[in-house]
């Protein structure tokens, strides 16, 4: 096999963006730095492989690496040559259930948005009524932005922060939407939100009216994994989607985690909670998508491998004292934070309020020196999506790179530095020279 890459410009946009990751920090919240074991199974041979159905689910919960060459009964395949491919989505589901707590995982959604739809399309008939933060809240776009498909077919009703300055739900006004509406769905899970949630309160007030009780921790899930967020599970919740690649650590892809009874996912499943995890495997196959991504899958499994280890513990601890000590250092210097601070991995600022400017001026001059963050809209924003109030940056990647707690204060100072030098080059490169300088002590990739 011929080892050069034989397409010139792809192979210099690759190195390109090597050479991008490694001369910035990267602080968008959302994204982070796998492993090259990550990359190496994503990059296999197994993206050749065709795999519509499911594995054999029997003995899955003790299986693990010492039982590969055990007989597996036969699965529920529609191709043949699934010997590799069956032990390798068994071992992915095993490891994502001791990970969580669960009692069943699907392991095949694309992506988050992909994971998010196949839990409404289990649970919800078209027009049915799903609640969920609202979008200007700090909630997601796949929980019922009216630009999206599923806002066409379920109906969407929101709840939002009563006080933008602590972060506290509505939590009275949650219910009463809730008594109201009598939602299908009792939706908990934020893109842009730095408060831990009260999930006793939203539980009880889901079981109260009868609903699914779903938390979307797409943004937490590696802090719920590593012990420092708290288990939507413990809280008697029934499903747990999440994107497998922000403080996960993983490949870029969806993950969808429930309790209730595992079952032949080819059969059909009466609708009750209890079988949730059968209506949820229906749902992604074939009511969703086609085949899996089994190099995506394969990367799923060894994330999840890596996120069992004690050294995970420590990188999400870190994590979360990384972005307080970051929260405290830009409060010194005049940035005003939504919610007053964070509990978790991600900051939310008013840099209008702030420094008099808009969340797209502010990305661009940030971007100019080398670290990387994104514009947000913050609740209530006055100013449109795209020159929204607000930034919105965290630590899970920089974290992964090494940083403690003492590397805060400079980012910090760059920040302000970049904001306030936005329409200078010549300060923008000078600034842009110590920030390639810093990265360049830095390793990039995780567990090497
Ligand atoms: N795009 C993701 C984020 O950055 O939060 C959510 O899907």
């Amino acid at each position: 096999m011929n080892n050069t890459f034989p397409d010139q410009a792809i192979s210099d946009l690759i190195k390109a963006e090597a050479l991008r990751q490694r001369e910035g920090l990267e602080l968008i919240p959302s994204e982070n730095y796998v492993s090259s074991a990550v990359m190496a199974a994503q990059g296999s041979v197994f993206t050749n492989k065709y795999s519509e159905g499911y594995p054999s689910f029997t003995g899955l919960t003790t299986y693990d690496d010492s039982r590969l060459a055990e007989e597996i009964l036969p699965d529920k395949r529609y191709y043949g040559g699934q010997f590799n491919t069956d032990r390798i989505e068994r071992l992915a589901i095993a490891r994502a259930c001791r990970l969580f707590g669960a009692d069943h995982a699907n392991v095949q959604p694309h992506s988050g948005a992909q994971a998010n739809m196949a839990v409404y399309h289990a649970w919800c008939e078209p027009g049915d009524t799903i609640l969920g933060m609202d979008l200007g809240h700090g909630g997601h776009l796949t929980h019922g932005s009216p630009v999206t498909q599923a806002a066409r077919i379920y109906n969407f009703v929101r709840y939002g922060q009563k006080d933008i300055t602590t972060g506290e739900i509505d939590y009275d006004e949650l219910e009463k939407i809730a008594l109201e509406k009598k939602p299908k769905i009792v939706l908990v899970g934020y893109s842009a939100y730095s408060r831990i949630p009260d999930f006793a309160r939203m539980a009880a007030i889901g079981k109260k009216v009868g609903a699914l009780l779903m938390a979307d921790m797409a943004h937490v899930a590696g802090l719920i994994v590593g012990g420092v967020h708290p288990n939507p599970f413990d809280f008697g919740f029934h499903v747990i989607t999440t994107t497998t690649h922000k403080t996960l650590r993983g490949p870029r892809g969806g993950l969808i985690l429930s309790r209730g009874v595992v079952s032949n996912p080819l059969k059909k499943t009466a609708k009750t909670l209890a079988n949730i995890p059968t209506l949820i495997d229906r749902s992604v196959f074939p009511g969703t998508q086609g085949g899996p991504l089994m190099h995506v899958i394969a990367a799923k499994a060894v994330a999840f491998s890596e996120a069992l280890r004690p050294e995970f513990k420590t990188y999400a601890k870190q994590v979360v004292a990384n972005t307080q000590q970051l929260a405290q250092e830009m409060q010194k210097l005049g940035f005003v934070l939504i919610a007053g601070g964070t509990d978790n991995h991600l900051i939310l600022v008013d840099v209008m309020s702030s420094f008099g400017v808009d969340g797209a001026l502010a990305e661009e001059a940030i971007d100019a020196i080398g670290l990387t963050l994104n514009k947000n809209a913050i609740p209530n924003d006055p100013l449109p999506p795209f020159k929204p109030s607000g930034i919105r940056l965290g630590t899970p990647a920089a974290t992964t790179r090494g940083l403690k707690e003492k590397d805060m204060k400079p980012i910090a100072l760059w920040l302000k530095a970049a904001i306030e030098a936005r329409d200078n080059q010549k300060e923008l490169r000078r600034l842009q020279k110590q920030v390639k300088e810093f990265c360049h002590q830095l390793p990039l990739f995780s567990w090497d």
